[in-house]
């Protein structure tokens, strides 16, 4: 038995299945509807107190939660990919540079568009919120633009950390804006979006 990804399409499990996918590992995906808030209800909590995916199963059982904690994971399991680059090499240290201020500056940005009701009154305030993080994940993002070498962030070529920025890139920003503003993340997405064993996965992640 492979690992076990929990998650919904579009999601978060994009990393991680992208990741798995990557390395050629043997898995399944048991959605999880956001859309149904299915993330909330006993059976998912149980995996994740915290009500979020993706969960993951190893394969010799237990569950793993954060994505970003998921890509460190699976690099890790799956050495000769190199998803992380060298090990112990500046390459490396960039690459979890990125995901940890993804992590970090982009996703918490995410929980406020999804869900403003959660950090504001809903109606008028909710609406203002969410629209200032817009802002702030737009205004994160161009730190990412400055620093792609290209086609790939880092200049050794692609990791873990192009998963995870071509995943960000599809969300919350706007397609017109991306287009107008971050080229580099553009391209970085297509290329990511291209490779023989993510194009799957990509395809039904984001169907495009
Ligand atoms: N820190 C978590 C955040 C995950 C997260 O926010 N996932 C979203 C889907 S992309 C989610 O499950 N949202 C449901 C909710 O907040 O109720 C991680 O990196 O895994």
């Amino acid at each position: 038995m492979g690992y076990v990804i929990y998650g919904d399409l579009g999601s978060g499990a994009f990393s991680t299945e992208a990741a798995l996918a990557e390395v050629e590992a043997d898995y399944e995906f048991r959605l999880v509807s956001l859309k149904n808030n299915e993330q909330l209800e006993p059976a998912f909590l149980a995996l994740n107190p915290s009500g979020k995916m993706p969960a993951l199963q190893l394969p010799e059982g237990g569950i793993v939660t954060e994505s970003a904690a998921l890509l460190v994971v699976i690099a890790d399991r799956h050495p000769q990919h190199r998803l992380l680059g060298e090990p112990g090499s500046f390459a490396s240290a960039e690459a979890l540079r990125w995901i940890a201020y993804m992590a970090s500056e982009l996703y918490p940005m995410v929980e406020i568009v999804d869900y403003p009701e959660r950090f504001a009154p809903a109606g008028e305030a909710a609406d203002a919120l969410r629209e200032k993080a817009r802002e702030r994940i737009r205004a994160r993002f161009l730190a990412i633009e400055k620093a792609v070498a290209g086609p790939f962030l880092l200049a050794s070529g692609f990791s873990a950390a192009d998963i995870y920025a071509a995943m960000f890139s599809r969300w919350d920003i706007g397609r017109e804006w991306r287009a107008a503003n971050l080229p580099k993340v553009e391209a970085l997405a297509a290329a990511v979006s291209q490779r023989s064993r993510i194009a799957p996965v990509w395809a039904r992640h984001f169907k495009k």
